[in-house]
């Protein structure tokens, strides 16, 4: 790929540092430097490409989005020519595209690995930003871009006597890069999130005793996962400009549709009817592309909710079983839907086994395995934390982040985010968050998202060096409005009624806020156009000079 390195700053080591070498990362690099002529080095902890990839490589890991749409749609002819192999790709397969994509762009010289950036402090004199690795090495830039991805800070609980256990301990956002044999062990997992939900029907298959500790159960449904027709996959490589004008403009950033019809003003047999082919479709069908007065009224989502109840039934040969299987106190849709592939009928062996620790919670980790408050002890040969992330602030907030007035992001942000479009913060110039909190992220099919970002902030640097500006950040009623309206979006769901890492509610202390922003993929970047187009309203530009260069 050409590199034009058509430098626009030279007093600063690079033209712009980006945090990690995931999605966002690398297709940030690739617009700086192969399509912006800029200079620009990435900083990444992991060994290789792939960011959240590289890192969660926990048996069964795969994507929840079908493959044809989990990829960059940039390149015609990347998209054309990777062939994945699964309706939903596994992860080694996307670290497979991923490392391919660094290969193909010429991305890898440009990626510093092993190295995590601790701090980075924006200077008010230069307008630069100084950032320094946990390596020892500082970098000044102009523009500071992160790509740390929503869910890559994870979460041990901090149950007392963490270190006590004898065993093997893994985490699922940890894994180690050798394979893990179980054979003949007794596991216990801690966690039912969709990390578990993937990992659990695979760790039975070869340990000798398996224990899930179950604090709140989800709402699981059938992945489908299998081999793509040929006629499919060639109807799909035929129709790259539509399924991607699709996406860009659709709500979640898949091909789903929602239903004008409610749940509603619909009976249960209808509900029903609806339901039963997106269950045995498979993937985000039910939540994703059905009923959207579920999101908003609890007469509608019990109507949903009763037809799944009745699936897990169907599944769990134990009744009581199958009630502590089935969700309780919440509405579905509202606490992230994870796909399966033999979750429910793991729980049919008889060597596994679904402890609840709702009510009877862990009280700590014994030298021998787990202990539950009321003293019953569970004896484990390994240990698997299925616990999740601190999410979408927690990465970010893991970064000595200095902005104006040498103030801590994570300090503006104790009470919950503070962003523009979720995508930039005031008082913090230049500094971009790709899928940061209060940009859709997390409900989307996230590729679709990051390159709306990033080609959006190469937008952004393209208009600040045409107009010779140095600076760009939000003003703070700018900020102000879209923090309330994302509170307002969230509040007119049920979202907040669920205690979910989408609201925080997994980290003890964390605020109480939605995470996310509910704008929906199509809508979101047709507001970031027209905020464009109206010369970056919403944003302050500051040092321009007429016909300069920045
Ligand atoms: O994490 P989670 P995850 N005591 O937070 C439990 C994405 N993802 O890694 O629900 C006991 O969902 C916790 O219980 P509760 C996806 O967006 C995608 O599974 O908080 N239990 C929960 O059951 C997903 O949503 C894919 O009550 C405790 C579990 O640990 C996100 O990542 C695959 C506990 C954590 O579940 C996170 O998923 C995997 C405690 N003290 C992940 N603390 C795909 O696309 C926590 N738990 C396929």
């Amino acid at each position: 790929m050409p590199n034009s390195c058509q430098s626009s700053s030279t007093d600063t080591d690079v033209d712009a540092v980006v945090i990690g070498a995931g999605f966002s990362g690398l297709y940030m690099l690739h617009r700086l430097r192969n399509t912006m002529g800029l200079r620009a080095r990435v900083f990444e902890t992991g060994g290789g490409v792939g960011g959240t990839w590289y890192w969660n490589r926990y048996p069964g890991a795969r994507s929840d989005s079908d493959s044809y749409i989990y990829g960059f749609t940039f390149d015609e002819q990347l998209w054309q020519q990777w062939e994945w192999s699964e309706r939903y790709p596994e992860q080694h397969e996307i670290r497979a595209y991923l490392e391919h994509v660094a290969e193909r762009y010429d991305l890898d010289h440009d990626i510093t690995f092993d190295t995590t950036v601790r701090g980075a402090a924006f200077d008010e004199d230069s307008d630069t930003w100084t950032v320094t690795t946990d390596t020892g090495e500082t970098v000044t830039a102009r523009y500071l871009i992160t790509g740390v991805g929503a869910l890559s800070a994870s979460n041990t609980p901090k149950f007392p006597g963490l270190d006590a256990f004898r065993g093997a301990t893994y985490h699922t956002g940890q894994w180690p890069h050798e394979k893990v044999d179980f054979t003949g062990q007794r596991v216990g997992v801690i966690g039912t999130g969709a990390s578990a939900v993937q990992a659990v029907p695979l760790i039975a298959r070869e340990a000798e005793d398996l224990t899930v500790l179950q604090r709140t159960a989800n709402y699981v449904i059938p992945a489908n996962n299998g081999p793509v027709p040929d006629e499919v996959r060639q109807a799909r490589k035929a129709d790259y400009a539509g399924i991607r004008e699709r996406i860009q403009n659709s709500t979640f950033g898949f091909e789903l549709t929602t239903l004008e019809k409610g749940a509603a003003e619909s009976t249960q047999e209808e509900v029903d009817a609806v339901l039963q082919p997106r269950w045995d479709e498979g993937g985000f069908g039910i939540w994703l592309g059905s009923y959207v007065d579920m999101f908003f009224v609890d007469d509608a989502n019990a109507k949903v909710r009763h037809f799944l109840h009745d699936k897990i039934r169907e599944k769990i040969d134990d009744p009581q079983t199958a009630e502590r299987l089935i969700p309780k106190g919440y509405p579905f849709g509202c606490k992230r839907n994870p796909l399966d592939s033999g979750y429910y009928e793991t729980f049919n062996l008889p060597h596994v086994h679904l402890v609840d620790v709702k009510s009877n919670p862990i009280a700590e980790i014994t030298p021998a395995g787990v202990k539950l408050v009321d003293g019953t002890e569970y004896e484990f040969d390994a240990i698997v934390y299925a616990t999740g992330f601190d999410a979408m602030t927690g990465p970010l907030n893991r970064i000595d982040i200095r902005g104006r007035g040498g103030r801590l992001l994570r300090d503006k942000w104790a009470d919950g985010p503070r962003t523009y479009l979720g995508l930039m913060s005031a008082g913090y110039p230049n500094l971009f968050t790709i899928t940061g909190p209060q940009s859709p992220s997390v409900l989307s099919n996230m590729p679709v998202s990051i390159e709306q970002h990033v080609d959006y902030i190469a937008g952004i640097i393209d208009h600040l060096r045409d107009r010779g500006a140095t600076t760009i950040e939000p003003t703070a009623e700018a900020e102000d409005a879209w923090v309330a309206q994302n509170q307002q979006l969230a509040e007119a769901t049920l979202f907040p009624t669920a205690d979910t890492w989408y609201m925080g509610a997994n980290i003890p202390g964390k605020p109480r806020v939605f995470l996310p922003n509910l704008s929906f993929v199509g809508p979101y970047r047709a507001k970031c156009d027209r905020i464009a187009e109206n010369d970056y309203e919403g944003f302050t530009i500051s040092g321009a000079r007429e016909g300069a260069t920045a």
